[in-house]
């Protein structure tokens, strides 16, 4: 049994420079674990709550000072010399100490951070990969692990683009039975591919927040026929070496009570889009539809689930936000059969781990993923290892902060071989 004997807690920067926290927890066998929490720009109503400086004298009110001191003053001597190994019970006092239903006190970026760390710390006293002692936590006995397949997002619009298209994430996906590196080189090879292809349409190659290029272009139709004729350029099959997806974040463009997208001279009710939903995967025979209606638009996306659900994953994340409750309702309402999973929505890794259990025991299709603001903390891959997810989204295969976790998978690949 190791105990925590030290907790550090600094203010570092993350991928769009804005300020984050880095825990730096110790054990009294000298084991330590380092963690930073990221962060989301299209934020589902139902997360936890980030906690913020608001002052407006640094980083634009974006600074988390007020969080280390709390972790230093108040958190921080209720955790030491407790056993790192019982995480659920020190995951259980961040909730008590925050005391609200949605971290609104301590902020989930503080919780997670100290989570994190504590969960990386215990992993490196057992001598354990992170992703080995993940997989502990959830229950698992065995040893067998596989890669997830990776979701590139290669193609950034919405909040993450040059604010020109109106779906968040345009995705291709590589087939589930290559090894991770093969699908690792398919990305790759596609997103090559697409900045040349972009090019010889004149088109910006600029990239958004997650490495993904940001053009204009003129409408959401085009850019997937662009990354069509990428596909090909790079010799693979649509359909057969690569399958595409989309995150269209669709609460971020709900305008009133409807949706407003390039590809339609007229605004669109939930109806309508579902339409739209329909034809366009009749062409493009989408492998995922992520967030394709607003986020309390519970009767639209039951119905988009019996016209595409039983060939589509339908994806909940501004829907489910990591919550047991509003997962909960998913699957009693039949209203997606699929799940993003990101820590830091709910705020602690016991209760991110509570909500893939309780997915998994209803079939649902994990999906791991990072957020659009990222360090180059790489704990994200493992914990997608560990808890045996179907699929990971860590952005574009560029920038620091994204190939981190790439390459992370790419360690543990070659260790499971
Ligand atoms: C999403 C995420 C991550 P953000 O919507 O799936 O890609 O974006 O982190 O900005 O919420
Ligand atoms: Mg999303």
């Amino acid at each position: 049994m190791a105990k925590i004997k030290k907790i550090v807690a600094r203010e570092i920067l993350d991928s769009r420079g804005h300020p984050t926290i880095e825990v730096f927890v110790q054990l009294d066998d000298e084991a330590i674990g380092i963690f930073s929490p990221p962060s989301g720009i299209s934020v589902g109503k139902s997360e936890a709550l980030e906690v913020r400086d608001r002052d407006p004298a640094r980083y634009a009110g974006l600074g988390v000072l007020k969080n280390l001191e709390v972790i230093v003053t108040v958190i921080a001597p209720r955790l030491m010399g407790l056993d790192a190994k019982e995480q659920a019970q020190i995951d259980g006092i961040l909730i008590n100490i925050d005391g609200t239903g949605n971290k609104a006190k301590l902020g989930s970026n503080t919780t997670l951070a100290l989570s994190g760390a504590i969960v990386e710390a215990q992993a490196a006293s057992e001598k354990k990969p992170p992703y080995l002692y993940v997989s502990q936590l959830l229950g698992k006995t065995d040893k067998a692990f596989a890669i997830p397949t990776p979701m590139f997002n290669i193609l950034n619009g919405g909040k993450h683009g040059s604010g020109n298209l109106d779906f968040q994430e345009f995705m291709v996906v590589p087939p589930k039975a290559n090894p991770y590196s093969k699908n690792l080189q398919i990305g790759v090879e596609c997103y090559y591919s697409l900045k040349e292809t972009l090019k010889s349409h004149s088109a910006s190659t600029l990239v958004g927040d997650e490495g993904g290029y940001a053009p204009n272009l003129y409408s959401n139709m085009d850019a997937l026929k662009i990354i069509e004729e990428a596909v090909n350029k790079a010799a693979y099959r649509l359909g057969l070496d690569v399958f595409l997806s989309l995150d269209v974040a669709a609460s971020s463009i709900l305008q009133g009570s409807s949706y407003r997208i390039k590809d339609k001279p007229v605004p669109l009710t939930s109806n309508d889009f579902i339409d739209f939903y329909i034809t366009l995967n009749e062409q493009y025979h989408l492998l995922s539809l992520e967030d394709p209606l607003e986020e309390n638009d519970w009767d639209g996306w039951k119905t988009l689930m019996t016209k595409l659900g039983g060939e589509t994953l339908i994806v909940g994340d501004d829907l489910i936000a990591t919550n047991p409750e509003r997962l909960q309702k998913a699957i009693s309402q039949k209203a997606c059969n699929s799940i993003v999973v990101k820590p830091n929505q709910i705020g602690t890794i016991t209760e991110a781990l509570k909500v893939v259990k309780l997915a998994k025991e209803n079939k649902f299709k994990i999906i791991v993923s990072h957020r659009s603001g990222e360090t180059n903390d790489d704990f994200i891959a493992d914990f997608a290892v560990g808890v045996e997810a179907d699929y990971v989204k860590f952005g574009a295969p560029a920038r620091g902060e994204r190939v981190a976790k790439y390459n992370r998978l790419l360690e543990i690949e070659h260790e499971l071989s």
